[in-house]
């Protein structure tokens, strides 16, 4: 027989988006370009040749997005704030008009009575940041701590949770080294600047929120992934250990108060002859700021084989009966049952927050006008089992957003990935609830399942 799952009491029950993929109205109401608007306007650089031109054009529709919200009983709604909507030109001159759409925002999930849990930095920067060297440069570490102070002293009497940044890892590597990211970049160095850059403006910026917004809990969300050699040998290990190093430790480490990981240090002096004197005095001191909760956004694992050792091997191995999502991304609940508790074991954050978790299927729209999206309904509910037993295990997990609320602008995949438990049909921006959001509203109305 099923067992009934029960969350603790007051378990925060959320949906997550980000302003470049939702809220369209790119150029409105004085409103600055973004790096990604850059990327997405450069030909080549998305998949299906799309941009977040109009996206879920969210920007016009918030108030009926609101509404389907307070439908499906949220208690939390996690959004961010375009920089360039605020400060078109990243500094200096503040848009009034694009504070006053977030104060409507605010004011409407109130309303509503949904919590606002606000994201600052979702990858949308100012491309008049980007002119000026962007987060490799010191000085858009500074900018972003006014951009803080501006955005947390106009909502900070009603916004009580604030994420600084979402996955520095993803801002960092895929847009300074891998490429595939606005601003499009292949350097490794610039890569380790940016993350440097980016964690310390986390740093600098909790201070600024505490300040302006009284009893507020403030936080980062990373990419975090449960990393496992692919057999037990050392060469392996070995590997993990990197990836370990790479993905997670990196930010892990000096957030938590140890510095930067030596083995990742000594393999970018060695590997790429980098130089880690971007570091000032007094830097790790800053980035290790006392935070209120750690944001963790989670959709697989890695496997980690050493690459001398997998000649003639495919690269990665999986479990027997792996499915894997329309990332290609393989789902694996353990994962972030092992992530939870080794998080609350090796760095002890006060709370912890699943900020995103979700998957992409390639939903189809039913004949009966509805989405019978049963992939995506079990995915969520094996991996709220995962996070279930790491409660058990006494892991201070305090709430569940899932991503994402709708369909909306994969980054360079465009519109091929739908992430949504609703259905957005973006020829007409009909919004459709999925078989997931229906479910999803079940488990909030019990606080389980
Ligand atoms: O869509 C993204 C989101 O912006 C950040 N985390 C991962 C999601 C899925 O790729």
């Amino acid at each position: 027989m099923n067992q009934f799952i029960s969350f603790p009491e007051n378990f925060v029950w959320g949906a997550a988006t980000s302003s470049h993929q939702i809220e369209g109205a790119w150029n409105e109401d004085g409103k600055g370009e973004s790096i990604w608007d850059r990327f997405n306007h450069t030909p080549g650089k998305i998949w299906d040749g799309s941009t977040g031109d109009i996206a879920c054009d969210h920007y016009h529709r918030w108030r009926e997005d609101l509404d389907r919200m307070q439908k499906l009983g949220l208690k939390a709604y996690r959004f961010s704030i375009s920089w360039p909507r605020v400060l078109p030109k990243g500094r200096g001159k503040v848009n009034q008009a694009g504070l006053d759409f977030y104060n409507r925002l605010v004011d409407g999930l109130l309303e509503r009575e949904i919590t606002p849990f606000v994201t600052l930095y979702h990858w949308d920067l100012p491309q008049a940041l980007q002119d000026k060297g962007g987060w490799p440069e010191r000085a858009t570490a500074h900018a972003f701590v006014e951009y803080a102070d501006v955005v947390s002293r106009a909502l900070g009497d009603r916004v009580k949770h604030w994420i600084t940044h979402n996955e520095p890892w993803v801002a960092a590597f895929m847009g300074h080294l891998l490429g595939v990211h606005a601003p499009g970049l292949q350097d490794f160095t610039l890569a380790m600047r940016a993350s440097h850059h980016i964690l310390l403006s986390h740093g600098w910026a909790v201070e600024v929120l505490r300040r302006n917004s009284a009893n507020a809990q403030v936080g980062i969300t990373l990419s975090l992934q449960d990393v496992t050699p692919a057999s037990p040998s050392h060469a392996d290990y070995q590997a993990a250990r990197h990836l370990d190093a790479y993905l997670n430790r990196l930010f892990l480490d000096p957030l938590y108060g140890r510095g930067y990981p030596a083995d990742m240090v000594a393999y970018f002096q060695q590997e790429h002859g980098g130089s880690m004197n971007f570091v000032q005095a007094g830097d790790l001191e800053a980035i290790a700021a006392h935070t209120d909760f750690l944001g963790v956004n989670n959709y697989t694992r890695q496997i980690a084989r050493d690459a001398r050792a997998a000649e003639n091997l495919p690269p990665t191995i999986t479990t027997e009966n792996s499915e894997f999502t329309e990332m290609g991304w393989e789902v694996c609940p353990e994962g972030l049952y092992r992530l939870l508790n080794r998080l609350h074991f090796d760095y002890q954050p006060r709370c912890i927050y699943i900020t995103e978790n979700g998957a992409a299927f390639p939903d189809q729209l039913s004949e009966d006008g509805r989405v019978h999206d049963e992939a995506r309904l079990r995915f969520i509910r094996d991996y709220l089992r995962a996070a279930h037993r790491a409660i058990q295990c006494g892991v201070p997990l305090a709430g569940y957003f899932v991503w994402s609320l709708m369909d909306n602008f994969e980054w360079a995949y465009g519109y091929t990935k739908r992430f949504g438990i609703i259905y957005v049909d973006f020829e007409n921006q009909q919004r459709i609830f999925k078989d997931s959001a229906l479910w999803f509203r079940e488990v909030i109305a019990n606080n389980g399942f």
